[in-house]
């Protein structure tokens, strides 16, 4: 219905300022941001263990048993059954899986990169629901089976690029967004879609204290563009590596948004609502002069504390000798993508 709408995509910058400038303000205002910010960095920085560990499969960056399917008390991860989109196979080389379920960002359940392997392992996935709801035509709730059922899944190797400037390659499981949304139906007034990861202290340590979930707000927030999330690269994604997701990978369902710096790519949701205000998303209400809305890979386009030029790829060995590579701009995914942002001053709205 508004899929190949031209007006839809081309966004006015006054569709972007209203509700994140007045947010910018306050947080001003209260002073929120940047003394927050840099302790997660300074801690992963500090993990200096990282130089020890290579391509042993049973320890991860940190040194600690990443063979958590076998691990007493490890969350049990099912093998899954999906086709393999031919369009995105051939990208090499992977990630080992033992580190993408290793070294990880999800600051529910702390801000090191092991916080979330170590400490969500308990965390129930099921029963789970996810409603769809806001500017729809019928808003649609989905429990544990119906995330893993009512989508045909198909596996596409994407590239992961952090903010914080390090890169994986990993073969996620999914189904588009869009399908999704077409499901729903999405009203011709919808400018953007909103995504909210589950509330629920109880389970996530992170969501108790300021301290141990890096002072963020609960929980965590992320937006797109209807045009974004319409964009056939767009996975909402329930399992990687051949199977369900881990839950410090987002399980049971999480976002992957490839062209996108990381946080853009939420994790364990349960809310997709579609309005007409922009969303202010978690990192930018943090540090709106350090995390923008779009949050394209950019690689002219610095953060204010580092250079996002080129990027530490996690591949097999050692995390912390890996030759840096050059980040693409779109993160690569330029072909796909470029054409949402004609008409937008990518370094102004970054
Ligand atoms: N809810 C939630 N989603 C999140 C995050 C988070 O802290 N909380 N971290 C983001 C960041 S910064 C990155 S880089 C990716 C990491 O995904 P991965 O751990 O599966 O590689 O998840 C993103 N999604
Ligand atoms: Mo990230």
């Amino acid at each position: 219905m508004l899929i190949k709408n031209k007006k839809k995509s081309q966004l006015k910058e006054s569709d972007l300022t209203s509700e994140s400038f007045y947010k910018k303000r306050r947080n001003l205002i209260k002073g929120i941001g940047f003394a927050a910010l840099s302790l997660p960095l300074a801690k992963a920085a500090s993990c200096k263990v990282f130089d020890l560990f290579g391509n042993d499969k049973k320890v991860d960056v940190f040194g600690n048993n990443v063979e958590l399917e076998e691990a007493s008390g490890a969350f049990k991860r099912s093998p899954l059954q999906f086709t393999k989109n031919t369009n995105f196979q051939s990208l090499t080389p992977l990630t080992p899986e033992s580190k993408v379920i290793a070294y990880n960002n999800f600051y529910e359940f702390g801000v090191g990169k092991g916080d979330p392997a170590e400490f969500s392992q308990q965390f129930k996935v099921d029963p789970w629901s996810l409603t769809i709801d806001g500017l729809v035509d019928k808003p649609i709730t989905l429990n544990y089976e119906d995330l893993l059922k009512t989508f045909d899944i198909e596996e596409r190797l994407y590239r992961m690029r952090c903010v914080e400037a390090w890169s994986m390659n990993i073969p996620w499981l999914g189904f588009t967004l869009a399908s999704l949304l077409k499901k729903a139906g999405i009203k011709s007034n919808a400018k953007f879609v909103r995504f909210e990861t589950v509330y629920d202290p109880e389970q996530m340590r992170g969501q108790q204290s300021r301290f141990i979930g890096g002072s963020i707000d609960f929980p965590y927030v992320e937006a797109l563009t209807i045009a974004e999330a319409m964009n056939p690269l767009v996975l909402l994604s329930v399992g990687l590596y051949g199977k369900t997701l881990a839950p410090q990978n987002g399980a049971p369902i999480r976002l992957v948004v490839p062209w996108k710096y990381g946080f853009k790519s939420i994790k364990s949701i349960v809310k997709i609502t579609l309005t007409d205000k922009a969303p202010v998303n978690t990192w930018q209400a943090l540090g709106p002069d350090e995390y923008g809305f779009f949050a394209n890979v950019n690689p002219r386009v610095d953060h204010p504390r580092w250079s996002q030029a080129s990027e530490r790829f996690i591949g097999n060995g050692n995390v912390f000798q890996q030759k840096r590579r050059p980040t693409a701009m779109f993160n690569g995914y330029g072909e796909e993508v470029a054409h949402l942002y004609k008409n937008i001053d990518l370094t102004r709205y970054f």
